[in-house]
């Protein structure tokens, strides 16, 4: 068995010395000598990298394989596209890149990507993290490998731009500006394109300016699963306001007529625009895919015999102005200096320390640019008749309605977004009036799905947004996680701190809510947000907490570029008493609009040697049982609010249990995989070995409807118990005591 990567090395040479060119499957456009010749060198280059990458990697001296052949027609859309069109492109998008790259003065596409391949710490883009397409210069963020997660922040991106513009905020792109998104065949069954053409669609038939290019390269193959001649094309020509162009993925011209028709559409009329490439895929899927494992060695071979740069070939050839020999010449002369700079990027050094790795998993690049809050004035005007709420006792919910009122008008480029946020004012009224105040483009519900939801706040991001998605419930995240997961929080580290998507994703969250909902309302699982390295997030217990920490959040990502997760405990929105009906002890003053909460700041209540470490309702429900240990056992305890869940406290929380003797942990998660293990850990790890230790937990058990909730969640009842044991006071003596209360 042949190598498939020297076979098409060589037949390329061979077919073009003998003018053996493969058949036109589609007409000669007008394309000029130059444009042609430019876009196939970058064809030829993009081919020879694909072959010397693999070169590389036997001798294990390169890391990645899966190339862009077969696809080089999409050198087409590096020329056509302004290099300051952000371009969210696929894998194989080799071409593109190196033609954008001839765009900008002092651009070494080919560098560029050998550098990656190799994984140099010179890597301008990644810095040797990972094999990307991406650069600052050329507008390109990198992409992670997870099939068509980019997509949802292209379109984010593309709405971004009239947004900008509606509302003066200074953003990067130019108004006139077009988004590129391009992807394979097989992606487009994935839910996440899905969701991006379904989103689209809908702003795109209310006339919402969407000037966004999507780029399907079809060749007809997802690995090793065949794509049907005609799915793509039924499948999306009826999506009301989106244009569908198919083009030839073989005839440059003809990509060149079509993607200057698409990008006239998008970028004149603002309307989104299927651009369908029809291509082959050479190589195999990569270096590792052996082809002749689900393919026959005839549709191979018949496959290969159509090669892309065969076809430019012959149309240079054809129209005089390349000899065959010039032809020759140039894919070898491509050849040695591919070689050469192969040759120089092995020499290279590679990251070598694990904090030289980490270095970027925070953006580097800071925002100078600081906003200061509103004058009285303009606070006066903006709550309006709410003004004089101000300085009355209010709940959690009202503090953070006030807190977002009050950040909307710091931050001119602050966007509140979510399912039912607007109109309503959000499930729980959290942010009731934000719409009236600050107006539909600043305030807007958002359709349905919370994909898109978060991969908008990624795209708005890129062009100077603060987005402040909700969602709506905890356990809807679930939904998402992809985009904060593998997108939002990977960003800065496969850009090397480059780019950034700051923003703060608020979620209705935690248990506790009397006689409503079940699982799906009382989702006490945070788990998926703790192992995000990167990301802050944050949890308060009550009013003040939560404006003060609100700010905290909102200036790390103005002004760091953080991803911030603020989790709202649900049950505590409302919440008015502490110890008993009508004494008001949860109501609070709303905090003056320069007092914050700093990240690993935590929260200190009463004092002594048995502290509890605990967040949310759990140190609502410690507070409860704070007085009654007081006041019936006589044992006074500190409580710690952790206030920020992830990263951990950890600095302040070994300096509050400096002095205990015992440390009771109060966690609302449940027993397996909640924030209680990280706390055991930090403790048996870093503080005294007299400690004593003990935690309560939630069950290992999902939410159940109605009352019986109670008997799986951490009660005033259980944290009292569980301190008399750390005090080795009898539990069946006190049980009875305890009850009476
Ligand atoms: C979410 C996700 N699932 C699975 C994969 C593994 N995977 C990588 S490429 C690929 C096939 C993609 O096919 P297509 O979209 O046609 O692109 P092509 O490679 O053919 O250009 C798969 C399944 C992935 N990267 N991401
Ligand atoms: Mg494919």
């Amino acid at each position: 068995m042949l190598d498939r990567a020297s076979v098409v090395d060589e037949q390329f040479i061979k077919r073009v010395k003998e003018a053996d060119f493969p058949t036109a499957r589609t007409a000669i456009s007008a394309i000029d000598k130059k444009t042609a010749i430019e876009l196939f060198d970058s064809q030829i280059k993009s081919r020879l990298l694909d072959i010397i990458a693999r070169e590389m990697k036997e001798k294990g001296l390169s890391f990645y394989t899966i190339g862009s052949s077969g696809h080089e027609g999409n050198a087409v859309f590096g020329q056509v596209f302004r290099h300051t069109d952000m371009a969210f492109l696929h894998y194989r998008s080799g071409a593109f890149y190196l033609q954008r790259s001839k765009q900008l003065q002092g651009c070494d596409g080919v560098r560029d990507i050998i550098l990656s391949l190799v994984a140099a710490a010179d890597d301008p883009i990644a810095g040797g993290r990972h094999k990307v397409f991406g650069s600052v210069p050329l507008t390109i963020p990198p992409q992670t490998s997870t099939i068509a997660s980019h997509l949802p922040k292209a379109l984010g991106a593309a709405v971004s731009i009239t947004r900008a513009k509606e509302l003066a905020i200074s953003s990067k792109l130019a108004t006139d500006s077009v988004i590129i998104c391009s992807f394979g065949d097989a992606s487009i069954n994935h839910a996440s394109t899905q969701t991006t053409l379904n989103a689209c669609s809908w702003l795109a038939s209310q006339n919402y300016p969407v000037p966004l290019v999507f780029i399907c390269e079809d060749n007809g193959i997802g690995i090793s699963v065949l794509t049907p001649d005609d799915w793509i094309e039924n499948s999306v020509k009826q999506r009301p306001g989106i244009h569908y162009i198919a083009c030839d993925g073989l005839n440059i011209t003809d990509i060149h007529e079509k993607s200057q028709e698409a990008q006239r559409i998008a970028r004149v009329k603002k309307q989104p625009v299927f651009l369908h490439m029809k291509c082959v895929r050479l190589l195999g899927h990569a270096g590792s895919d052996i082809e002749s494992q689900y393919r026959r060695q005839n549709d191979i071979e018949r496959i290969e015999s159509d090669d892309p740069l065969l076809h430019t070939a012959r149309i240079i050839y054809e129209a005089g102005w390349m000899s065959l020999d010039a032809i020759v010449d140039l894919y070898k002369d491509n050849r040695a200096l591919i070689e050469a700079k192969a040759m120089e990027a092995i020499q290279l050094p590679r990251m070598n320390t694990a904090a030289e790795v980490m270095a970027s998993l925070i953006p580097k690049t800071h925002n100078k640019r600081v906003y200061l809050p509103a004058d009285e004035k303009r606070r006066m005007q903006v709550f309006g008749t709410a003004y004089n709420q101000l300085t009355m006792k209010r709940n959690l919910c009202q503090q953070i309605n006030f807190a977002l009122t009050d950040l909307m008008m710091q931050y001119p480029n602050m966007l509140v977004f979510g399912e039912d946020v607007a109109k309503k004012g959000g499930v729980y009224r959290v942010t009731a009036d934000l719409q009236a105040r600050f107006g539909q483009r600043r305030v807007f519900d958002t359709i349905l799905d919370e994909t898109t939801i978060l991969g908008s706040a990624i795209g708005l991001a890129h062009n100077g947004f603060i987005p402040v998605p909700e969602i709506q419930f905890l356990a809807y995240l679930h939904n998402a996680e992809d985009q904060l997961r593998g997108e939002a929080a990977t960003l800065s580290f496969f850009s090397n701190g480059q780019y950034q998507n700051p923003m703060v994703i608020r979620i209705a969250s935690l248990a506790y809510q009397k006689g409503f909902g079940g699982h799906f309302h009382n989702d006490n699982s945070i788990a998926v947000l703790r192992d995000l390295p990167g990301v802050i997030v944050a949890c308060p217990s009550n009013g003040p907490d939560a404006a003060k920490m609100l700010r905290t959040c909102l200036r790390l990502a103005q002004e760091e570029g953080r991803v911030l997760v603020f989790l709202e405990p649900i049950a505590l929105y409302m919440t008015k008493d502490l110890h008993a009906p009508g004494d008001n002890g949860w109501l609070f003053d709303y905090p003056s609009v320069e007092q914050t909460i700093e990240n690993g700041e935590v929260g200190v209540y009463g004092e002594g040697d048995t502290v509890i470490l605990t967040y949310a309702n759990g140190y609502y429900l410690s507070r409860q049982a704070a007085k009654l240990l007081e006041e019936k056992h006589d044992i006074s305890v500190k409580i710690v609010d952790l206030r920020w869940l992830s990263p951990l406290p950890a600095e302040a929380i070994l300096r509050e249990i400096s002095k205990a003797k015992r440390v009771l942990i109060v966690d609302e998660g449940r027993k397996s995989a909640s924030l209680s293990e990280g706390l055991i850990t930090l403790l048996m790890e870093q503080a005294s070995s007299r400690l004593k230790i003990k935690r309560i937990t939630g069950e290992d058990c999902f939410i159940p409807l109605g009352t019986a909730w109670q008997y799986l969640l951490p009660s005033r009842e259980s944290i009292i118990e569980a301190v008399l044991a750390l005090h080795s006071v009898k539990r069946e003596k006190e049980r009875g005591r305890l009850t009476v209360s």
